[in-house]
């Protein structure tokens, strides 16, 4: 059954979704999905493809789905062929990755998330950033970047959970990581330059899922740029 994946490359479960399926040789259609123009708020996308209006989300035949994390674990489940190591078959193991993707949404995605729409992303939505909001979100950014750093990558391995090769969980936190690309230099540098440990291992990740990673991110890459004339338009306008 054909798989499609609605998705918006500036988003970072998009991204993580969109690598998957290329690092594993997924046969599936990318329908592209642009935030900045509001086509995830569409009646028809909410009916057809997610009630949550919202992107990640994916269609095979009658079956829909939405969450990042779900998609990631169906994917590694249904697509022949996937390693192991993406999904382990081991329960323990499986429940460790659990545990980090649950970690991830409570923790390193919501500072993310707060820091990011409320300093450069909240200008493509025409909305005005929240100071306070962005500070509170760049505290809990910054604690989780310490959190994985001093837990969640050990010592005798590249990946996370002490892993010698990535697993879904790696590819999500990745991808929030790599978020911070949109952002100002100096906030990006601010934020991750004292984690040498996380540029690391997202070099790794780069690494074992190239090209796909790169061609993915080109993107995110160039936001920033684009973000930048957007807010420079916002404070014109508004004086
Ligand atoms: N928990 C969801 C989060 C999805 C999400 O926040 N998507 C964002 C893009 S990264 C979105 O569609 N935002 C548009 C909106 O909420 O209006 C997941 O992991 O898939």
């Amino acid at each position: 059954m054909d798989l499609k994946v609605y998705c918006d490359r500036l988003s970072q479960p998009s991204r993580a979704i969109l690598i998957f399926c290329k690092a594993n040789g997924a046969e599936f259609e990318e329908v592209k999905i642009e935030l900045g123009k509001g086509q995830h708020r569409s009646p028809q996308y909410a009916a057809e493809v997610n009630p949550m209006k919202q992107v990640p989300a994916i269609v095979q035949g009658d079956f829909k789905l939405f969450e990042s994390h779900a998609i990631l674990i169906y994917l590694a489940s249904t697509i022949p062929g996937v390693a192991d190591h993406w999904y382990p078959t081991d329960i323990c193991q499986r429940a460790k990755v659990h545990s980090v993707l649950d970690w991830h949404h409570s923790n390193l995605r919501r500072g993310s998330v707060g820091f990011l729409f409320n300093t450069v992303f909240s200008v493509a939505f025409g909305l005005p950033g929240d100071p306070k909001a962005a500070a509170e979100g760049e505290k809990l950014l910054s604690a989780s970047l310490a959190t994985i750093e001093s837990f969640w990558l050990q010592e005798d391995g590249l990946f996370l959970l002490g892993n010698s090769k990535p697993t879904i969980a790696d590819l999500a936190l990745v991808c929030e990581v790599t978020q911070l690309e949109a952002a100002d230099e100096n906030d990006r540098d601010r934020i991750l330059s004292p984690h040498t440990r996380i540029l690391k291992w997202v070099e790794d990740v780069k690494n074992i899922t190239a090209p796909h990673f790169e061609e993915i991110h080109a993107t995110i890459y160039s936001a920033r740029e684009h973000l930048k004339k957007l807010k420079a338009q916002a404070v014109h306008k508004s004086e």
